[in-house]
């Protein structure tokens, strides 16, 4: 049999969210430029495993808050261009007549245009804002064997978190076939074989060009469609029965361990985002940064390495199942199981536990500091005590979650 023809793929991200429930993350940035991991912003994953997949040709639909996003974009993708591509980021009002799109489906009808002047023979329609590695041309493939309309990526997830996702039934005797999806359900019913898990869609989706085409144009003529790729175009293609189900379990990349193996996190709210962190601290790491052979792109500039000074009176710098990001110079302080950023500066006396520190955030001397995320350009004063009593945390305007982690915003003032 002859070899198939190289199917001309083109990818198209959706990084308009806005991230409500990670504010106040989000005040000033789009979720998809949250930064996660020290150096990485979330997109950062997404792209990866799209440059990794071997795509080259790369849409990021953008529209809420979309300056560093648009930044990073710019400044961090571009080396893509050396090699045959590009990652080009279209916000909002530059496509078609309207300045702000609806839904997510919306976002891919205004944009067509791409898709006429690519002539792509797929497309990939995939999510911004989750850690993983993923190899999406084996999902493509698996498209392309089954003749589906619409295939799209799942994974198991706890039932209780169903009414976050989209939630797809399979059918008894095709697995593989989706007989039913529905969007954020509140009543969703477990699986046979598990009945505390769903099977969740991951917001990743492949189709043929044309069909896609044709799906949002005929979306967009319908009045009582809300214009929503999980709400509206699944389900569309489910009642065609053309809609089928890609099993993340199945998926492989290389260099890939048997514990990080599967890795997938929505980090929709701030106690997920912060667990995610935590992830990468954890001795044994279950999301392995260290893979080299599937690498994790992004750019944090000509910083210098993280330093750890001798400070005063014989206390040392030291950071413990830790991860600390170029730029950052911890003196005379202690730093455990926390994610450290760029150019963060702590200094002698202090201590930091259990934290998420991001760029630029100075921790003066003799400050306690546990369970918190701490924003960009934050100056924690000499002495600050966070994290141990939560109503003083509050009072003091910090975000404070139900389970009881310390959120304080970008460049917010910090008193003692
Ligand atoms: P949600 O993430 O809640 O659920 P949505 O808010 O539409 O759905 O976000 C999906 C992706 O599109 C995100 O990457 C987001 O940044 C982006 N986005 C959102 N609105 C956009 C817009 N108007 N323009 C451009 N981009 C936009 C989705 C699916 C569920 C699935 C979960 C998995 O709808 O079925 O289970 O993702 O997390």
């Amino acid at each position: 049999m002859a070899p198939r023809k190289e199917a001309k793929v083109l990818v198209i991200v959706l990084a308009g969210g806005e991230g409500k429930r990670l504010m106040p993350l989000t005040a000033d940035r789009a979720k998809p430029a949250v930064p996660f991991g020290g150096i990485y912003r979330l997109i950062d994953f997404a792209l990866s495993n799209v440059v990794n997949s071997g795509y080259r040709q790369v849409v990021v639909l953008t529209q809420y808050k979309s300056h560093s996003l648009d930044r990073h974009i710019t400044k961090t993708w571009r080396m893509s261009t050396m090699l045959g591509g590009y990652v080009a980021a279209i916000p909002a009002q530059q496509r078609l007549g309207k300045s702000w799109y609806v839904g997510s489906a919306d976002a891919i009808y205004q944009s067509l245009n791409t898709i006429r002047d690519e002539k792509p023979d797929i497309v990939a329609v995939l999510g911004a804002d989750h850690v993983y590695r993923m190899d999406f041309s084996q999902m493509v493939d698996q498209h392309r064997e089954t003749g589906a309309g619409i295939t799209v990526s799942a994974i198991r997830q706890p039932i209780e978190l169903a009414d976050q996702f989209g939630v797809i039934e399979v059918d008894a005797e095709d697995t593989t076939k989706i007989v039913r999806f529905r969007e954020k359900p509140t009543d969703a019913v477990g699986l046979p074989d598990a009945p505390h898990e769903v099977l969740a869609s991951m917001g990743n989706y492949v189709f043929d060009a044309d069909v896609l085409v044709d799906a949002v144009t005929r979306d967009a003529e319908d009045e009582n469609s809300t214009h929503d790729m999980g709400g509206d175009i699944v389900p569309s293609f489910v009642d065609q029965d053309r809609a089928y189900v890609y099993d993340f379990k199945n998926n492989a990349v290389d260099g890939a361990t048997e514990r990080d193996r599967g890795y997938w996190r929505d980090v929709g709210t701030l106690d997920s985002y912060f667990d995610a962190n935590m992830d990468l601290v954890n001795i044994n790491p279950v999301f392995n940064l260290y893979n080299y052979d599937w690498p994790l792109l992004t750019s944090y500039g000509a910083l210098p390495p993280a330093k750890f000074v001798h400070g005063h009176h014989n206390r040392f710098g030291e950071a413990l199942n830790s991860i600390v990001s170029p730029g950052s110079i911890i003196s005379g302080a202690r730093v455990t199981g926390s994610v450290v950023g760029p150019k963060v500066r702590v200094h002698s006396y202090s201590e930091v536990a259990d934290s998420v520190i991001m760029d630029n955030v100075t921790i003066n001397r003799s400050c306690q500091i546990r369970r918190t995320i701490i924003d960009k350009d934050v100056q924690i004063p000499e002495g600050t005590t966070i994290g141990f009593d939560l109503e003083h945390d509050k009072a003091r305007g910090f975000t404070v979650t139900e389970s009881g982690l310390v959120v304080i915003g970008k460049g917010q003032t910090v008193t003692p």
